[in-house]
């Protein structure tokens, strides 16, 4: 997979070259360039934002910049000298069917992204990440690049950062992680929160007790079929008590009595082949 990121901080991104996403680009799985958006500047103060129209607070960033560095990002043309072109349109941007690369743009006004987001981005070519700062970018960036991309606006949670940057460092390690042979082991991404819309089961190690507080009996015991049912059991346990939302999507259709019966105890019904929260539960 290729991933541009455009930011007027690329030390920001520093981070991307550490771990397993760092492991991941040196093992030549993921191809990831960091530009700088000032490099698509023409004045002398390489000059990037501008006062918004219609007043208010806070700085805009300007269009032009943008469009000269995503029309050399989409291009595979920049990395060198990032030399601005004349604004025409990326040839990697098919007419017909020719796949676009997906432009996401982080932002809390976004879609919000998830495991799925991660699950679906990994399967693409090429992304390009935007990284907006201030009050955000010119609105007609995100038009113009649509003939281009697939544009993406996406937030992380209901707050506010102060720009891209962070998010895209969260999102690129949620997409890395999903590429072919950038986990070891892969079995590790079965098992983990929200793969199946639930929380992850407690994890416990050595030793068996410490300080006054022992490792759950079952866990201890060689029975593989209890252990799995404990372990899903403690997954409705926990997402009842931290994400109750996340109930009201989850497929309870094909649950076996005795999961029925954990959740009935959590005050749950299952009706319908979905989770009904007992109104006096
Ligand atoms: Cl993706 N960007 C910014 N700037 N703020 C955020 C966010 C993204 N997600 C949550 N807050």
């Amino acid at each position: 997979m290729r991933i541009d990121v455009v930011s007027i901080f690329p030390e920001y991104l520093a981070p991307l070259e550490l771990s397993l996403i760092g492991k991941a680009r040196q093992d030549g799985l993921l191809d990831l360039k960091v530009h700088d958006l000032r490099d698509y500047t023409t004045d002398r103060h390489r000059t990037v934002d501008d006062t918004p129209y219609g007043g208010g607070a806070g700085m805009v960033m300007k269009p032009e910049p943008w469009a000269q560095a995503l029309t050399a990002v989409a291009a595979g043309r920049s990395g060198d000298a990032g030399a601005p072109d004349d604004g025409g349109t990326p040839e990697s941007a098919g007419p017909d069917g020719a796949a676009k690369p997906v432009l996401i743009v982080p932002s809390p006004a976004g879609e919000r992204f998830t495991q799925a987001t991660a699950h679906q981005l990994a399967e693409e070519d090429q992304l390009v990440f935007a990284c907006g700062r201030y009050e955000g970018i010119d609105e007609r960036v995100l038009e113009w690049a649509a003939e281009h991309f697939t544009v993406r606006p996406m937030s992380l949670g209901d707050y506010v950062l102060n720009g891209g940057e962070v998010a895209v460092l969260a999102m690129v390690e949620a997409i890395g992680r999903l590429l072919p042979g950038v986990v070891g082991n892969p079995e590790s991404l079965v098992e983990e929160s929200h793969s199946d819309g639930l929380l992850e089961y407690p994890v416990y190690t050595k030793p068996s007790s410490w300080r006054d507080r022992d490792v759950p009996a079952v866990l201890l015991s060689g029975n593989h079929g209890k252990i799995a049912q404990w372990r899903r059991h403690e997954q409705y346990r926990r997402t009842a008590e931290r994400r109750p939302d996340l109930l009201v999507e989850f497929d309870a259709g094909k649950l076996p009595r005795a999961d029925r019966t954990a959740f009935s105890d959590l005050g749950y019904d299952v009706v319908d082949g979905r989770l009904l929260r007992r109104p006096d539960a």
